[in-house]
């Protein structure tokens, strides 16, 4: 399935690490409220059965703001919970693999760093590619930073679209423009935000205006 540019302008990305008693859905809405385009479901310490539960609970929120909700590596639980994609790395199941068991219909997304990653992610199936990090970040510590140089030959390269990650936030964001990306991607810049839906809304106003 192809994804249209401007439906990645603000790629949000789940975390549990700032729910302080909050639920995921809560966070998830406030998000959607100040302008997320697309959802990614990041769970790296639940079980198999939470993870699908908690996909199954968001399923229906995003589509109530017409946002695709995308799962982080795990192609069953995308196709069990009806999302409406999965996103891989490097290093999770091959995207050829993955587009097989998807099937035409459902988003594919796939971390690459560099120009080869990307031309096979694209002849694999893939409608979208991530980038980065593109910045120091907290987030996901055991990533060496792209260079812009690289990001621009990446956007260069493909024909699908392509997000920035890593490390983006409101001060820094600027720096990505002219690279030919589609949009940024935040997990800390949103969810670690005291109010996460204004976070959210001035990203995508400080991403809209360099697009
Ligand atoms: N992949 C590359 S960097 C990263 C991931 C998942 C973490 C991004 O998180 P943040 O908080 O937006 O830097
Ligand atoms: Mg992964």
């Amino acid at each position: 399935m192809t994804i249209k540019p401007e439906q990645l302008t603000l790629y949000a990305i789940t975390d549990r690490t700032w729910l302080n008693g909050a639920t995921l859905e809560d966070h998830v809405k406030e998000a959607l409220e100040g302008g997320a385009t697309i959802l990614q479901l990041r769970e790296k310490t639940l079980s198999e059965a939470e993870f699908l539960e908690q996909a199954k609970r968001l399923k229906p929120l995003c589509q109530s703001y017409n946002v695709p909700l995308i799962i982080n590596d795990r192609v069953d639980i995308a196709l069990e919970a009806d999302a409406d994609g999965v996103h891989v790395g490097q290093n999770d199941m091959q995207a050829s693999q993955v587009r097989e068991k998807l099937g035409p219909n459902k988003l594919l997304g796939v971390s690459c760093r560099t120009v080869e990653h990307a031309l096979a992610a694209q002849e694999h199936g893939a409608d979208y590619i991530g980038v980065g990090a593109m910045f120091p970040t907290q987030t996901k510590t055991d990533t060496e930073p792209v260079s812009i140089e690289t990001l621009k030959a990446i956007c260069q390269s493909v024909n699908i679209p392509v997000v920035a990650i890593g490390g983006v936030t409101l001060s820094n964001v600027s720096q990505l423009q002219d690279t030919g990306i589609a949009g940024i991607v935040a997990i800390s810049a949103i969810f670690s935000q005291d109010d996460i839906q204004e976070a959210a809304h001035n990203l995508k106003e400080a991403v809209s205006n360099l697009l």
